[in-house]
This record gives structure tokens, sequence and C-alpha cells, in this order.
């Protein structure tokens, strides 16, 4: 019997003695089982506004949703404090924190002890992805942070009927501990925020368990996202035969009624969320979206690669959302049943935030929680503030984002933030070029993760921050894959990057629903329509091929955001010589091999 008064329990024995020793070692008030229920979320969410967490916003405006202001020192990722517990060092590789299991251990548990003193405990059963999946992936996550709850129950399929098929099936699944690590003593007051200055954000991918503490920010503390089904499922990907990728998934259909689905691997704050929601500006094109964010793919019985989005929610970067360059995200979030994180209020009761409108409402609350107006210094919302949003409500949601099994893939895009260097678009050869393409893939640092913005980084496949092991042994997986399916089932891989700029600064391309250009010319690669020119770094589109009917940008410009320039490839070779050099031995041959014909391509242009 726990000591702590418990609501609900379960006939897992595993978790049921896990959830044990836990609830005494952390000494919570109270245990809750969580069920997933709307009378139970409305519980907690009044528990939030009392707390003053939330800030209920008005009924008319967002119904039945909720401002969060975080404390202003847990905002974003903590990549510093990220590590990845391998038995082995070089099971972490050079792109990851390691330290020994145990010694982790010795290190955290102490740090657990007592850390859910004067709160109550929550134990959220989930699965990622279908729970009609052939191989269901569960998950437990056990959380002090009432807004952790909340935002699961919007982000993933949680509570009593994933939990009773566990039972059924004894089910094996990756245990997430979180705590906030802020005891109450008794009578003491708590915080809107509670939070640690230390954090610890901790996978030991061969037991499948996460331990994340000090932090109650998104990435940090909604475990079934980037901690299991990217680090760790990147683990059981590597060792099942299967993908778990940073990628958004798009339903594309051209106007003969042709369909293609299209992935999309791009660093944080790079456009995922933005192209996953395309509203295409060229007439009798559709786009639906599957996912925004994470793609777990795996081949199916035809030899094609299908991807299904293992989550049930939108995360996304709220600053730069807009009716101008998001409209679907917009109708999204106006249905409500939204939190939205560090952006600001209006007198309203709404929420605000730069690029939601072009000028700014006269008056704000800041998310410090301080009076705002249009000539204060500083921006009303942090850079990485977020909305959360149930993907139901999205107005263009493919009907195929709830199939068990996912879409079969016909595109990989690779793209990041680069001022110079990467045309537009360019095609990849073959599947060993795609990879080349993706492990030497870089990218200007966003507010996404603590740390200086803005600086280019080599971000392989945009799972730099993700990738659960060595990355050398990853980029080995993912040629392992390619050589599994004949080539023409395989997909294309493409290379993308909306943020090149002009001398004065300005972007070359225009970006968002203009975008969809671009997957035009890559859709009539696919179907065969269009011829290509041949580069060092790939194929490029033909003068005019990408289409610019009605855009209102000159032609020159277009040129130039296309353009492939010798010398500025050039001067990338060493950057990603250097990049290599760091995978020691474990870079795969095949990529030394790609490097050579890169530099002697580039000699002879
Ligand atoms: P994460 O949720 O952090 O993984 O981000 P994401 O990759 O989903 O990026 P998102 O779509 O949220 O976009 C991030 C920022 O880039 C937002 O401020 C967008 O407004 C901006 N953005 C997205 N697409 C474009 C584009 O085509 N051009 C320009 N200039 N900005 C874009
Ligand atoms: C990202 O940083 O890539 C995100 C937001 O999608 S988080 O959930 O914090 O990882
Ligand atoms: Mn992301």
């Amino acid at each position: 019997m726990l000591q702590n008064q418990t609501t609900g329990g379960t006939r897992h024995a595993d978790l049921d003695a896990w959830v044990r020793e836990v609830a005494d070692h952390t000494q919570p008030d109270e245990v809750v089982w969580v069920t997933g229920s709307d009378e139970e979320i409305e519980r907690i969410n009044a528990t939030l506004v009392e707390a003053g967490t939330f800030t209920r916003l008005a009924e008319e405006r967002k119904p039945n949703s909720y401002l969060a202001l975080s404390d202003p020192d847990d905002v974003a990722r903590v990549e510093d404090q990220t590590y990845i517990c391998s038995v082995e060092e070089k099971d972490a590789g050079h792109t990851n924190n390691w330290m020994d299991p145990q010694e982790m251990k010795d290190r955290l548990w102490p740090l657990f002890e007592g850390s859910m003193r004067g709160r109550t405990m929550y134990v959220i059963p989930f699965v990622m992805g279908h729970l009609d999946a052939e191989d269901p992936k569960f998950g437990v996550e056990i959380t002090d942070s009432a807004y952790v709850v909340a935002s699961m129950r919007i982000m993933a399929r949680i509570g009593s009927t994933v939990l009773e098929r566990m039972e059924a099936t004894d089910a094996a699944y990756v245990k997430g501990l979180h705590s906030v690590g802020a005891p109450l003593q008794p009578g003491e007051q708590d915080v809107a925020w509670p939070c640690n200055e230390t954090k610890y954000i901790v996978h030991f991918p061969e037991e499948l368990a996460i331990w994340s503490y000090g932090s109650g920010y998104g990435g940090n503390a909604l475990l079934g996202k980037k901690c299991y089904a990217l680090r760790i499922a990147s683990v059981m990907a590597r060792d099942e035969g299967w993908m778990a990728e940073h990628m958004l998934i798009l339903k594309l259909t051209n106007p003969e009624g042709k369909t293609h689905y299209i992935a999309g691997a791009f660093p944080s704050q790079c456009g995922k969320t933005n192209l996953a929601m395309i509203e295409p500006t060229m007439p009798g094109w559709k786009a639906e979206l599957v996912g925004d964010d994470i793609s777990w793919m795996r081949f199916g019985p035809d030899g094609r690669l299908y991807a299904v989005n293992p989550e049930f929610g939108l995360f996304g970067v709220a600053p730069g959302t807009g009716a101008d360059t998001n409209p679907v995200a917009m109708a999204t979030i106006e249905k409500g049943n939204s939190i939205f994180t560090n952006v600001a209020r209006t007198p309203d009761g709404d929420v605000w935030w730069e690029g939601l409108t072009e000028e700014p409402p006269a008056e704000l609350v800041d998310w410090h929680g301080r009076p705002w107006t249009p000539d204060s210094d500083a921006v009303s919302s942090h850079p990485n503030s977020r909305f959360c949003t149930p993907i139901t409500q999205c107005p263009t949601i493919a009907p195929e984002y709830d199939e068990p099994n996912g879409v079969p893939i016909s595109a990989i895009m690779f793209g990041g933030r680069r001022k110079t260097t990467v045309p537009l678009v360019s095609e990849s050869r073959d599947w060993q070029h795609g990879t080349f393409v993706g492990a030497t893939l870089s990218s200007e640092t966003t507010a996404a993760a603590t740390g200086a913005v803005g600086v280019v980084r080599r971000d392989p496949m945009a799972m730099l921050p993700f990738i659960g092991y060595n990355a050398g042994d990853y980029v080995d997986h993912w040629l392992e894959i390619g050589k599994q399916a004949d080539a023409d089932k395989l997909p294309r891989i493409f290379m993308v990057n909306w943020f090149r700029r002009d001398e004065d600064g300005s972007f070359l391309w225009p970006g968002f629903g203009e975008n969809a250009r671009v997957l035009k010319w890559m859709f009539e690669r696919l179907e065969g329509d269009v011829e290509a020119q041949e580069s060092p770094i790939g194929y490029l589109p033909h003068p005019g091929d990408v289409d610019t009917d009605g855009l209102d940008v000159d032609e020159a410009q277009v040129a130039r955001a296309l353009r492939f320039d010798p010398e500025e490839w050039s001067e990338e070779l060493p950057l990603i010589k250097e990049w290599f050099e760091q995978f020691g031995d474990d870079l795969p041959a095949a990529m030394e091999d790609e490097l050579a014909t890169l530099e002697q391509r580039l000699v002879r242009v």
C-alpha cells in the first residue's frame, strides 16, 4: 500500500511496481491515474487556473483555452543538459552528452527524493502512433506537473483506453519520469511556474527509460514528444529496421487529382509546421496535413516506406504565425481547446504575438506578465512561445493521419535556414547521395533551444539534438534502409532553402504558401513530367520550370534564389570536411565517397 492517497491503479504488474517505487521515493501527497476524460481535464485546468499557471482566455475569443507564462529561465529545450546514457560511451557518439547510466542515476535519484512533496503525482498512460498499429508503442509518463498533463492530453493519445490495452497485452512500455523539482513545504505557497535551476533531460536507451528533472517546458517535459518519439524511438528504429525522424508529413494533390505524400526534415523553428499546413497559392493544388513534427517510417508489404505521425496535437511556434503566413494554423487555433505558452495577452482576453497581425494592439500584457505597448523595447512574446492544439481541429487534416499503418512516402525534403549557398531546390541523384545531403544539412540555430541564435551548425537530417545513439551509426542506418528497397520504390530526396537572402538582407523567396511552387516542381519530377539539369550538388530546375505564374517577384530575383554558385560551394567544402572529421572512424565509407565526388564535380565546373 502506498502511504499516498491513490486514485486509480493498474493490473499491469510491472507498471504497478514502478509507480509505487517512484511514489515512495518522490513522496507526492497523492497519486492520480490519468483517465483522459473531459471531466478530469476540466478539473485539472481549474487546478491550473487556481495555481496561477493558467489564465483562462475569453470564451468568445478562444473557447476553452488557456495562457501559461513560464519562468523566464524555462522557455526552451536545454541541449547542454540533455544526455544519452547508453551503457557504452561510443553508442552515444560525438553529437550527444554522455554519462555512465549508473553514475547518472546516482546523481539524479537523490534529486528525485522527495521532489514531489506537496504535489500531486500524475500517471499518464499514452501511446505514440495508433493504438491499433501492428506494434503499438506505449509509454507512461509520471509527472508532478498538471501543465504537462493538460499538454500531453492534447499532444498524444492518452488515458484509460491506452492503459486497458497495455494491461490486456502486458505490453512493454517506455518509462518516463518527470519532476519539475520544486517540492513544497507544508503550507508553502506555490509559484505559477514551478521549476528548478538544475535541469537534466536524460535517456537510458537500453532500458527504454527517460528521466527529466527541473523543467516544465514542452520538449523537456512532454516526454512522449522529443524524448520518446525521437531519441528513444530512433534507437528502437535502428534495432527494428525502421526510422524515427524529425519530419512533417504532407499530402499533396495536383489539379488532376493525383496524390503524393511528402515528408520533410527541417531543424527546429525552420518551417515544418508551416509547410505541413500550407495553403498552395496555385489554382487547383491541394495540400493536407498528416504530421507537422515527427514521422515514423517503416516498409509496407509493397516495399514502399510508410509514415505515421505518432503525435495527436500540434506544438507550434507562435511568432510569425498569422493570417497571411499560416491561415490554416489560425483556423485551427480559433476553434479553441488550446494552451498558449509565453505569448502576450490582449485586454479583451485574447492572445497576441509578433507576426499575428501587422500592427500590434495598443496595449498588451507581455510574456513576463508586464504591461506592454508598441513603444516597448522588447518583443511581447518569447521567440519560442508556442500554441498547443489538437491536430483534429486542423481544417486541412488528411483523413489518413489516423491510419494505423501510415501513408506511402514519395519524397523526402531536407531544408534549413541558410542565408547563402543553398539554392531554393535541388534533387539528389539517388538515396546514397540524398543521405549525404541529409548528413551534411546545415542551419542557423534558433530560439527552440537555449544558447546562441543564428549560428550555422551542421544538423544531420534535422536530428542533431534528437539522435538517441551514435550519429555515424545513424547515417549508416539511413544507408541500410536504402539497401532494403528497390530504388524506384524509395522516396526521392530533395534539398530546399526558403531562407536564402539577397544582398540587402531580405529573403529572396517569399516562402509560406508560395513554397507550393517548389512542391509542384518536385511533384512533376516524381511524375516524370519535367527534366532537370545536372550540377555538382544534384539536379536543379531548368530556368522557367518552377512555376512563377502570378508570383509577385521578378524573374531575376527568382533566379538568384535558385542559383547554384560554385564559389559558395567551394567555401562550403571545408566546413563539410570539418564536420565529417568529428565522426572519426564512425563515418560510413559511403559518405567519404560522396564527399570526394562532390569535390571532384566542383573542380570540374
Ligand atoms: P519546431 O516546432 O521548432 O520544430 O519548428 P518548425 O520546423 O515547425 O517551424 P515553423 O513552421 O513553426 O516555423 C518557424 C518560424 O519560421 C516561424 O516564425 C515561421 O513564421 C517561419 N517560417 C516558416 N516557413 C517560412 C518560410 O517559408 N519563409 C520564411 N521567411 N519564414 C518561414
Ligand atoms: C522543437 O524544438 O523541435 C520542437 C519544440 O518541436 S519541442 O517540443 O520543445 O521540442
Ligand atoms: Mn520540432
